[in-house]
């Protein structure tokens, strides 16, 4: 199996994005898969035709994107994505889409479809925060787990796509008030055993990763 993982670069003001900085540090090999990893700007369009191209020079069987979500406590396992661009701030090359559709022909959303509850578990027998979530937001990395997803249903059938959202760094948080973040090698080792979910899940756990709000 081979899986590519995606971190996206800096934006809003960050000196660093931890998602690729964990990214780089994964090993090359997980459960018997091949990692191959790959930086993504965090640019509308851009980051999905260099995805895109990736998917063709590489042939991977799952695409696993990772971005920064500042403000969460631990790591989320997205369940979906939107077919909405509604950026509150500008991309990283000053594009703020409002309110329009990333494929005007798709679906309102998809489902990711990588095992999330069981990619969940796994990342929590380590011992580290995680959870569903059931939003990526409507920024640059919504706009990734919608279009990958998209691709892959029109493009690619028969190959997988999800997304994992982590927090601030420590580095990134000691300036904030009140905000919580994750050393570099816990997201590292909670990526892992996203990974390792996936690569061995069959069938989806069914066990509770809902929320009432
Ligand atoms: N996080 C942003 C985009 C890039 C990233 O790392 C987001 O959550 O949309």
């Amino acid at each position: 199996m081979v899986i590519l993982v995606t971190g996206f670069e800096p934006f809003g003001g960050e000196r660093v994005n931890p998602s690729i900085e964990a990214v780089k540090m994964l090993p090359g090999q997980i459960a018997g898969a091949e990692i191959i990893k790959l930086e993504i700007p965090t640019v509308c369009r851009k980051s999905l035709e260099i995805i895109g191209q990736a998917i063709e020079r590489e042939d991977p069987d799952v695409v696993l994107s990772v971005g920064q979500a500042g403000g969460r406590s631990g790591i989320s396992v997205e369940r979906v994505g939107i077919n909405v661009d509604d950026f509150r701030i500008p991309d990283n090359e000053g594009n703020q889409i409002i309110d329009e559709p990333i494929f005007p022909e798709g679906p309102a959303a998809y489902f990711v479809n990588v095992p999330v509850k069981a990619m969940v578990r796994r990342i929590l027998d380590r011992g580290i925060p995680a959870s569903v979530s059931n939003t990526a937001g409507t920024f640059v990395c919504n706009h990734v787990t919608y279009g990958v997803r998209h691709l892959i249903a029109t493009k690619y059938p028969g190959k997988r796509s999800g997304f994992l959202h982590i927090p601030y760094l420590p580095q990134q948080a000691a300036g904030k008030k009140n905000m919580p973040s994750m050393p570099l090698g816990l997201m590292v080792e909670g990526i892992t055993a996203a990974i390792w979910a996936v690569v061995e899940t069959r069938e989806d756990r069914k066990e509770v990763g809902g929320a009432l709000h």
